[in-house]
């Protein structure tokens, strides 16, 4: 499965952190075209400067799989849902005219990854599902699960991981609540750095975590 000597470095729900974004690649010693870097997905939003984390992701050649706040990014560009006319606004200002080719790439982000041991996915998996077998929507924001999928965020239920029981080891951000998560098949890597935590970055195949510290608390509504 892996190619190489070369390193695989997964990265947490970066949304616009810069600043973290630039330091984590630099405590990582990333080379570009040396090592495969993956997003989790959730890239923009919130934080300070998702253009220039944009900047950055380009210039490490990076890949990621789809968060729910790209997602949604795609339904309101094209129509789907509710107009948010702000909300386009407020991309085309940040973006300017890199704006056409950051949602050209993110139109081609997956909504998971299979890299054999691991599987990615932005949210989680539905027990005893195939993401092929998923509504989108779920697999960006299911945090506990019902039986049935109405209900995706519920105190009463238990997280998707806890029904987990697949071979692969799951690898997922969007919960910055759990502060990231280790155990033997699931590892959460939303570390809040938006919210004043840490941005985490999984390092394969040696599964060690490297994490930078948030400047500050970009953005106060805990999720
Ligand atoms: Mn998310």
């Amino acid at each position: 499965m892996r190619r190489s000597n070369k390193r695989i470095i997964i990265i947490g729900d970066v949304h616009g952190c810069y600043a973290e974004l630039a330091q984590l690649l630099q405590e990582l010693h990333v080379v570009e075209g040396q090592d495969r870097v993956i997003f989790i997905g959730d890239l923009i939003n919130k934080g300070p400067d998702s253009a220039r984390v944009w900047e950055l992701f380009q210039s490490v050649r990076g890949e990621s799989i789809m968060g729910n706040h790209e997602w949604s990014m795609l339904q309101l560009l094209d129509g789907n849902g509710n107009r948010h006319a702000k909300y386009k606004e407020r991309l085309e200002h940040h973006f300017g005219n890199a704006l056409p080719a950051f949602v050209r790439s993110v139109r081609t982000w997956p909504f998971w990854l299979d890299l054999g041991d691991y599987m990615l996915v932005h949210a989680g998996l539905v027990p005893g599902q195939h993401p092929s077998e998923t509504d989108p929507w779920v697999l960006t924001t299911i945090r506990t699960w019902d039986g049935v999928g109405k209900d995706l965020l519920h105190p009463d239920h238990p997280p998707w991981y806890d029904l987990y029981e697949g071979e692969q080891t799951v690898v997922f951000g969007h919960w910055a609540a759990l502060g990231g998560l280790q155990r033997p098949r699931v590892i959460g890597l939303d570390t809040g750095c938006v919210y004043g935590g840490m941005l985490t970055a999984l390092v394969l195949p040696e599964r060690r975590f490297v994490r930078v510290r948030a400047q500050e608390p970009h953005y106060l509504k805990y999720a």
